[in-house]
């Protein structure tokens, strides 16, 4: 049973209603509904929570704000509030008027690829935060927040949220030295609910097990620096740079998700570009470097013998040797043509590319056309910012209003084919072309860099190497040089700051 006394508050200006009256408004007006629902992860699951619409009830908002409030006193002290967006902004809002505590913003994108403020509001090194969010299922929102501020040097000791789906995000926060305060849990809801008479014992049982099926575990992943073993945080200044391990876990995106996975697994921030003209210097090409490369691209036009088999059998090596296949097929056209280009003709490239790319040069009908083909088959697009070539026209404002568009479909745009970092948000990958293990350059306009210049000092993710592999020697050879200078590079930007 819950305990009711220590659930309830007095009514009035800043006070709050008791836990059953609250739980049963939330059920009237839908933001937790019982039912058969698909989730973003493609789970089914019998609750759903859809807090948005509370903004819909002032007297509401006040008292989930109340409640948030009082949950997070038992936490240690703070100076500010953060909600997590979108949710959570108003909530957030809430609380830093009604008890004068300074609020902060996080974006979600940075505003300006010049000041790549992710920030907003007044704030020093040094100052504790309390993040606020609606529901916790594995804790990667809050995480992401976290991560945010802590990369400002705002430190977070606490979180509060109203509904803990006890799905393992308190403990995936606990490992990350964040205390987790509700409102309350997915079972205390279930119960007050079910006391009213408002579920069948069925919904609950089945809710019950639901939850007990999909916790999801604390994954040692992330790199735990001292300040993350304890310690009194609201002294020490934590600035972090995230690994790809941490960025893994972020990452909404299934394609990305994999790629930072697989190059912390692998130690491999290369891509390998395999510019080459038969199916069988292709295959034999990835299955000797396909252990070294978290991404093998395909030029597959230049193939002179293609028949379908090819692109089975690189599928399978793709498997074998965990890498994404990514086809450099530079999407230019209006969105209705590139939807055919991507599905259709002899290539069908979406139907074994993981990730393609596509200029951003037409306009948003480009990316959305594309993406009517490969949001269902869990493809992923890179678009192109910034081009490694000689007097290429993709200068000025280009690569801002190529990352604008991104940010407007980042469920399919997972990140840049560019030549230096274009936002500080840790979602987007960044992929560089033009790289060899001395600066120069071809005959025809290709302009190189190091890996070292790349990765350290432009701050992008993944090397992209064509020659400096396909003309080695010995491509076996060549890939571990490249696949060491650049994991090195990355070991050592990790270690800067
Ligand atoms: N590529 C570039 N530069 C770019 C883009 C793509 O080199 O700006 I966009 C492709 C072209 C080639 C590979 O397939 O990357 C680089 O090959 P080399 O490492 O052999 O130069």
């Amino acid at each position: 049973m819950i305990d009711i006394e220590a659930a309830c508050l007095p009514v009035g200006m800043g006070s709050a209603t008791n836990l059953n009256d609250l739980v049963l408004k939330l059920f009237e007006i839908g933001a937790v509904k019982f039912g058969n629902f698909t989730l973003k992860s493609g789970i089914q699951s019998p609750v759903y929570f859809d807090l948005r619409v509370i903004i819909s009830y002032p007297d509401l908002m006040i008292d989930v704000s109340e409640h948030l409030y009082q949950a997070s006193k038992t936490g240690s002290t703070y100076q500010s509030v953060c909600g997590v967006p979108y949710t959570a902004l108003p909530l957030a809002t809430c609380i830093s008027t009604a008890h004068k505590f300074p609020m902060l913003i996080r974006r979600k994108e940075a505003k300006d690829y010049g000041t790549k403020k992710i920030i907003e509001g007044h704030y020093k090194p040094g100052d504790v935060c309390l993040v606020v969010e609606d529901v916790v299922t594995s804790g990667s929102s809050v995480l992401e927040t976290v991560l945010s501020l802590q990369q400002e040097e705002i430190n977070v000791t606490d979180a509060v949220v109203l509904v803990d789906r006890e799905q393992g995000g308190k403990d995936m926060l606990k490992t990350k030295g964040i205390k987790l305060h509700s409102v309350c849990t997915i079972t205390q809801i279930l119960e007050v609910l079910g006391n009213m008479g408002k579920l069948e014992q069925d919904v609950i049982n089945r809710t019950k097990q639901f939850i007990h099926d999909n916790r999801f575990n604390p994954n040692g992943n992330v790199k735990r620096s001292p300040e993350d073993e304890g310690g009194d945080r609201s002294i020490k200044r934590v600035k972090r740079v995230l690994t790809y391990g941490d960025r893994a876990k972020l990452c909404s995106h299934s394609v990305a998700k994999f790629l930072f996975t697989t190059m912390e697994d692998k130690q491999t921030n290369l891509a390998l570009s395999a510019d080459v003209t038969t199916g069988a210097e292709l295959l034999r090409l990835a299955d000797a470097v396909g252990p070294h490369i978290c991404i093998l691209k395909t030029h597959i036009d230049i193939i002179s013998d293609f028949k379908p088999d090819l692109v089975h059998d690189l599928s399978h090596l793709a498997e074998k040797h965990g890498f994404l296949i990514f086809e450099d097929r530079k999407f230019a056209d209006i969105g209705n043509t590139v939807k055919h280009q991507y599905s259709s003709g002899v290539y069908r490239i979406s139907d074994w590319s993981h990730i393609i790319n596509a200029h951003a040069l037409p306009g948003p009908g480009i990316v959305q056309g594309l993406k009517e083909v490969g949001l269902v088959k869990d493809r992923a697009c890179l678009l192109i910012a910034e081009m490694s070539s000689k007097g290429n026209l993709a200068t000025g404002d280009y690569a801002k209003a190529t990352l604008k568009m991104a940010e407007e479909h980042d469920d399919f745009v997972i990140g840049f084919i560019t030549q230096s970092k274009l936002s500080n948000d840790p979602n987007w990958v960044h992929i560089t072309p033009g790289v060899k293990l001395t600066r120069g350059k071809d005959s025809l306009g290709q302009q190189y860099l190091t890996p070292r210049e790349v990765i350290c000092d432009k701050e992008c993710d993944i090397i992209i190497v064509g020659r400096g592999i396909t003309e080695a020697e010995d491509s076996v050879v060549a890939a571990k040089a490249f696949q060491e200078a650049g994991y090195n590079a990355y070991l050592e930007r990790m270690q800067k700051t």
